[in-house]
């Protein structure tokens, strides 16, 4: 007999009921006659919204911009065949950190039980490859049964919100009409309480350590945005007059127009200032830390040795590694514990806006040019997504208030951008979402487009057209035609995605065409197809790129001077 706490439900319908109770309002994917059962209850029980995509690649990368500004994200995928399209994605969103849910409507328990061989698997008899595969991009993976649903639903939708990493469902077709007996109070997203000592302790040493400073100073990386940090450490940052300093994997979460905003940490590739500032403090507090090569310039970092190192539920301080807490709670403590400071100097350096160049309106449009533009193009609140390429560039912008950034810089799988911006604007359809791509990354993806303007959102897509791929030409091949792509007509697949679309494309091949895509108003979308010349990108960038094949091709590898793009 049900107790007063449980009621009986179809099973596809409480999964359905746990994905809204987590915050989720939209699915992502591809449907598949093995998902098609629980697609016909969304259907039906009308309260979350199907978001159909061109391809479960493009589905990952959506409910990774979806839950990039919504907290968390799901899609839904058929069997083998669209799981393992979606893999890269959720391998992405493993590297970056962004809870998501991949459900994968699966082979019948039946078929299992029976030893059925069926389509979309192997046919080797054996159930559990996807399984396998993503158990190594994921925190936690489970086939649902009518037995541990209830159990096993809560727990991969705990575990992805409190570890902000991806997890895996499979739903097996023939059970999700089942009715099976389930809680009626709603999922709670909360994190266990910390253990009150650790806590403390934690607490009372960073305060002191941070109190007993003379350049106490902040470092952020992406982890201080996914579980939600950025305004205690501003908070933080102003009570004590510290400087701080991000990662490029964590660009616009620190507010760049407070004054204790120092710019980009990235060992010998920092901003002007912001390398003396970290390495010589002498009580750096850094949060999520994640170093690979691109944000360490290329492991130049140094880090000082006594660095207060703290990730989402732990800390190290010293000796100590703190366990059994969070970081918000402990930096709430911290923030209560440390006192107010009045007078330190300001470490915080005004960067400068890009220069704007002094090019003649009808000059041919270069990136010397373009980006000064697009930085007064700004606004505060935009959403910016960046992906692989020589748009790299914008993270040399200066972001006004309140802007979020979405990027992929420890994954960096091309395309990423185009699909996380469907994600995104159905996430938050009311900002202005600004696309940075270029033609070889946006081919990978380019039909989401199409989903784009089906659902009438309103992004501004700059679209580099380099003729291929210029940030490779960087590491190798500056002038061989693997780099090369073929040269499409961007501007006009608005019109092609949607034939009765109001889209506004331009392509601009000059200085005075760029001010005049500028200036078109944001009541529609709005596509900026930029003509560059293939050697054309900014020093850093190329620099960047030079550095790299250094790292990875080795002293006796191929790169030589003049078969690398280098900065003119
Ligand atoms: C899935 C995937 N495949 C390949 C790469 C390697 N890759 C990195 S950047 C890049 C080219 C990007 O070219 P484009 O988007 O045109 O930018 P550009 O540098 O030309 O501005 C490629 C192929 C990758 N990062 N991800
Ligand atoms: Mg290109």
């Amino acid at each position: 007999m049900p107790n007063s706490h449980t009621i009986r439900m179809k099973l596809g319908d409480f999964l359905l009921r746990r994905l809204k109770e987590a915050g989720i309002r939209h699915l992502f994917g591809v449907p598949g006659d093995y998902n098609l059962e629980l697609l016909q209850q969304l259907q039906d029980e009308g309260s979350l919204k199907w978001m159909g995509n061109c391809s479960e690649l493009n589905a990952s990368y959506a409910a990774d911009g979806y839950a990039r500004l919504n907290g968390m994200g799901a899609l839904l995928v058929t069997n083998g065949v669209g799981a393992l399209s979606a893999i890269n994605g959720v391998g992405g969103s493993y590297s970056e950190h962004v809870p998501v849910i991949c459900i994968a409507g699966s082979i019948p328990l039946r078929s299992i039980d029976r030893g059925l061989g069926m389509h979309h698997t192997m046919a080797d008899g054996s159930w559990d490859h996807f399984l396998r595969a993503y158990a190594q991009v994921t925190a936690a993976y489970s086939r649902l049964t009518p037995r541990n649903a209830v159990s096993e639903i809560d727990r991969l939708i705990l575990t992805a919100w409190r570890e902000k990493q991806p997890v895996y469902m499979e739903l097996p077709s023939d059970i999700a009409y089942l009715e099976i007996e389930v809680p009626v109070a709603p999922l709670v997203l909360a994190n266990p309480p910390s253990d009150p000592e650790r806590l403390q302790s934690c607490i009372t040493s960073i305060a002191e350590r941070l109190a007993a400073a003379n350049s106490p100073t902040i470092l952020v990386d992406a982890d201080a945005d996914r579980f939600g940090v950025a305004p205690a450490l501003m908070e933080l940052a102003d009570k004590m007059q510290m400087p701080v300093a991000i990662m490029n994997t964590s660009k616009a979460v620190i507010d760049e127009t407070i004054p204790n905003y120092l710019g980009i940490y990235n060992g010998r590739a920092s901003e002007p200032g912001v390398r003396e500032v970290i390495e010589a403090s002498d009580c750096l507090l850094a949060v999520g830390y994640r170093p690979i090569e691109v944000t360490t310039g290329d492991f130049t970092a140094a880090l000082p040795a006594n660095t207060i190192y703290a990730r989402g539920h732990s800390v190290d301080v010293g000796e100590d590694n703190y366990q059994a807490l969070t970081i918000e709670e402990v930096l709430h403590g911290v923030i209560e514990a440390v006192p107010r400071v009045e007078n330190r100097p300001l470490r915080g350096t005004a960067r400068a806006m890009m220069p704007s160049s002094q090019s003649a309106p009808s000059a041919k449009l270069t990136q010397a040019a373009y980006w000064p533009a697009i930085q007064r193009y700004l606004k505060p609140g935009d959403v910016l997504y960046i992906d692989n390429g020589t748009s790299y560039a914008i993270f040399g912008l200066k972001l006004p208030q309140g802007c979020s950034f979405i990027g992929s810089v420890n994954w960096g799988s091309i395309g990423f951008s185009v699909g996380a911006l469907l994600g995104a604007l159905t996430a938050a359809p009311h900002r202005r979402h600004l696309l940075f791509v270029g033609d070889g990354s946006f081919q990978v993806s380019a039909q989401e487009l199409s989903t784009i303007l089906r659902h009438d959102f309103k992004p501004v897509i700059f679209l580099i057209n380099n003729g291929g791929y210029t940030i490779e030409r960087g590491y190798l091949g500056k002038d061989e035609p693997y780099n090369d792509i073929a040269n499409w007509s961007y501007a006009d697949l608005p019109k092609v995605f949607r034939r009765d679309t109001r889209a506004r494309s331009f392509v601009v091949k000059t200085v005075k065409d760029l001010q005049d895509a500028l200036s078109a108003p944001n009541d529609t979308m709005i596509f900026v197809e930029s003509i560059m010349d293939r050697f054309d990108a900014l020093a850093p960038v190329m620099n960047s790129s030079n550095k790299g094949a250094d790292l990875d091709y080795g002293p006796r590898g191929p790169q030589r001077h003049d078969n690398q793009l280098r900065p003119v």
